[in-house]
């Protein structure tokens, strides 16, 4: 049977993916960070400004109207994305970090007060820690955190044992962006659940490598940023239940997200526009629907294929490299390698790799309290998209080889 993911074929969809770095052959390992936009996606938003762009919502004429139309058909496109029960549920932010801002505060604000707490893991990203901190000082709620082992996996019994009455609110990764590690987040909302707390889950990595079906998740709240999905920056999307936006503060107030104002009082729009202030990033949330469509026409299982095994093939050979340490073993993983070498600062091994051509980050990833939890200042983590192949990663162990010759 042929393959029916054709590697070569994805690779020509990326135009960046044919250009030189530093002399070499570009070899991208950052998509942690963000992904390269198919063909399909810059040219959808290029011409949607050529022939199609004007403001939506609130335009008689035909032409924002037409562009109404785009953007509402986005909603639709996340809604299935996500299989989400209603269109209604679907709020398009700036990405993952403003969906926990508004979270936190429009759910924070009435629902969390003295002496409460919120819970979060050890290996969450600064974007799902700090929010939560600043809601905590704001109300005297306290931040409880769950540990991992040190595989990088969630400790369940723990995570139960953090859970109480006193809990209102959860917040977890999907995935984390520094060691890979996928969590159980549906066992993790049942128990939440069952303590009566809500639970948001931070799909920034989740969305990219496991399935984000928020009915299957059986979250309250999931979020993920369109640039990290081969769509473009400066939009991403909150999925929340009805019933608990509907509950919630706005986050942003302004134009569009109102129903009636006067100087003396403003009653607010409906879902989704009440969480949706101001003129929304009109051709980015096109570009994300075009990104979305790339991915069903290539087949969300196909992709998660590929990635699998470019991730089993990549641990393998990066294990074998004398010296080097993974960081994140979780028997449940995607497409991330954190890894450290004896002796070497990640900066100096990203510094080396650059000159290669490889793009990888190094530093505490928007993690420190993970990396402290390790303790370790930084890492250098490759990780892997849809796009990435085997001789990429080769030409990475290479890279590393050369590191090693020359700091030894
Ligand atoms: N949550 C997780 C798990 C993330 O990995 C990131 C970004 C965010 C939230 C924030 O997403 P944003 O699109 O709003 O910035 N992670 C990374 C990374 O690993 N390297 O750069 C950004």
């Amino acid at each position: 049977m042929t393959n029916p993911y054709d590697i070569h074929k994805v690779r020509r969809d990326f135009p960046i993916l044919s250009i030189q770095m530093n002399g070499k052959p570009l070899v991208y390992l950052d998509n942690a960070a963000t992904a390269q936009k198919p063909e399909r996606v810059i040219r959808r938003i290029h011409d949607f400004y050529q022939r199609e762009y004007a403001t939506v919502h609130r335009g008689v004429y035909t032409l924002s109207q037409n562009s109404t139309w785009e953007c509402e058909q986005v909603r639709d496109r996340c809604r299935k994305f996500l299989n989400a029960p209603d269109r209604d549920e679907i709020i398009f932010v700036s990405g993952a970090t403003e969906a926990i801002n508004l979270v936190a505060s429009g759910y924070g604000r009435p629902f969390i007060s003295t002496g409460d707490e919120i819970l979060i893991t050890e290996m969450e990203h600064h974007a799902n820690i700090i929010p939560w901190q600043q809601i905590c000082l704001e109300k005297g709620a306290r931040l409880k955190v769950a540990p991992i082992n040190d595989e990088g996996e969630i400790i369940l019994e723990q995570f139960r044992k953090f859970l109480s009455p006193k809990t209102k609110m959860v917040a977890v990764t999907h995935m984390s962006n520094a060691l890979g590690s996928i969590n159980p987040v549906r066992r993790m909302a049942k128990l939440a659940h069952e303590a009566g707390a809500v639970i948001l889950v931070d799909g920034a990595q989740g969305v990219v490598h496991a399935s984000a079906d928020v009915r299957e998740l059986d979250c309250d709240f999931y979020c993920f940023s369109g640039h990290k999905i081969y769509g473009p920056t400066g939009v991403g999307v909150l999925w929340g239940r009805k019933q608990l936006l509907e509950k919630m503060e706005p986050y942003q107030t302004g134009g569009e997200m109102i129903k009636t104002v006067t100087f003396e009082k403003t009653t607010f729009a409906g879902l989704p526009q009440k969480f949706e202030a101001g003129t929304p990033p009109i051709a980015q949330i096109v570009g994300l629907g075009a990104a979305l469509d790339y991915l069903e026409t290539l087949g969300v299982e196909n992709i998660r294929r590929h990635e699998k095994e470019i991730l089993d093939y990549a641990t393998e050979k990066l294990a074998a490299i004398a010296g080097l340490r993974i960081v994140g073993r979780a028997k449940s993983k995607g497409g991330v390698i954190s890894f450290t070498l004896d002796g070497i600062h990640p900066h100096d091994i990203g510094t080396v790799l650059d000159q290669e051509g490889i793009a990888i980050r190094t530093g505490h990833h928007c993690a420190q309290p993970l990396m402290q939890r390790y303790g370790l200042p930084a890492t250098a983590r490759a990780s892997f998209g849809l796009y990435n192949t085997r001789d990429e990663v080769d030409v990475l162990v290479r890279g590393i080889t050369k590191v090693q010759e020359i700091f030894r």
